[in-house]
């Protein structure tokens, strides 16, 4: 069996930067390849800088660096995709499509692509979204990320490729920020609520969307990867849930450890791309196929956010 070496692509993004800790964790710091468009000078950890639309530099590195496995992270979310849709399509598609070919030619074991609750649109059932329905995505990301599932699904019928996927809901962390999202009002909240500010919402106080805690993305997405291949039943991706709640409903779960915090509503562009979506996800077929459990409701992430941050301000105040 040859040796797992992986390569992290978006490295420096939101779920990158805390997905290679935890990869690094797990297969030896050494053997986790971090890269992104942006250099990263915080530690000596192995690290490549790499555009994604560079299918050749992508090639390079798998080969010079024996490559196994890829997490294809890098693309542009759903309210920055909205200012540029054409360079949007071109980084999430022409991206994607490199990394499927380099995974084709160079035999890569396993990739990992994630999709978006950004696939689903005005006609898809809003409460309780089924695995296989309506996608209806009104954003340019979400139509990429559409299009990219069912390309992610033909690589692997038609050439083998062994690449897995989940529909992410709005990633809640603490360790790193979103960029360009809609669902970014939800890890704001709480860096205003914790340093005693108030909050600004760009969303309407009653709008529902899924969401999930940084610690839940990671295992899910290590749990899906490591799952045996024939546990692996659906090839487009996965829906996934754990949570799913209002600004007003978060608002008031802060309020509980920190009294004196307000939110005021000014919602702008991204309301029309939140209302696009669903409010509450089924994910039976990832609980049933590899066994997906979420560890962290509302109130568990919230205390945990609020501990994690007022130690993060903490610190910074000292230094
Ligand atoms: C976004 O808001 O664009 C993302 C997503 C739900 O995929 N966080």
């Amino acid at each position: 069996m040859r040796k797992d070496r992986i390569l992290v692509i978006g490295a420096n993004g939101q779920i990158g930067t805390v997905l290679t800790a935890a990869l690094r964790e797990h297969y030896g710091n050494n053997n986790v390849i971090a890269s992104d468009i942006r250099a990263n000078n915080d530690d000596n950890s192995p690290f490549e800088l790499l555009n994604i639309l560079d299918g050749e530099r992508l090639s390079e590195i798998v080969k010079t660096k024996k490559i196994t496995q890829i997490y294809h992270l890098a693309a542009i979310l759903s309210a920055s995709g909205e200012k540029n849709p054409r360079k949007t399509w071109d980084i999430n598609m022409n991206g994607l499509f490199n990394v499927l070919d380099v995974a084709k030619d160079h035999a890569i074991d396993k990739v990992f692509f994630p999709s978006s609750i950004a696939v689903f649109g005005k006609t898809t059932p809003k409460y309780d979204t089924p695995q296989h329905t309506i996608l209806d995505a009104t954003t340019i990301y979400g139509i990429s990320k559409d299009a990219g599932e069912s390309w992610c699904q033909y690589y692997f019928l038609k050439h083998g490729v062994d690449v897995r996927s989940l529909r992410f809901p709005g990633v809640i962390s603490y360790q790193s920020m979103p960029g360009g999202g809609t669902t970014d009002y939800a890890v704001d909240i709480f860096h205003k609520a914790v340093q005693g500010q108030n909050f600004e919402c760009f969303l309407e106080k009653d709008t529902m969307l899924p969401m999930i805690y940084m610690p839940d993305t990671i295992r899910a997405t290590c749990e899906l990867m490591d799952a045996p291949a024939e546990k692996i039943k659906i090839r487009t991706s996965y829906n996934l849930a754990a949570m799913s709640f209002t600004p007003q409903e978060i608002a008031d779960e802060i309020k509980q450890h920190i009294p004196n915090f307000k939110i005021s509503y000014k919602p702008d562009f991204r309301q029309a791309i939140a209302d696009s979506w669903t409010a509450t996800i089924d994910d039976s077929e990832a609980r049933k196929d590899w066994g997906w459990k979420e560890a962290f409701d509302i109130s568990k992430m919230t205390k945990d956010m609020i501990i994690q941050l007022g130690k993060k301000y903490q610190k910074k105040q000292m230094i």
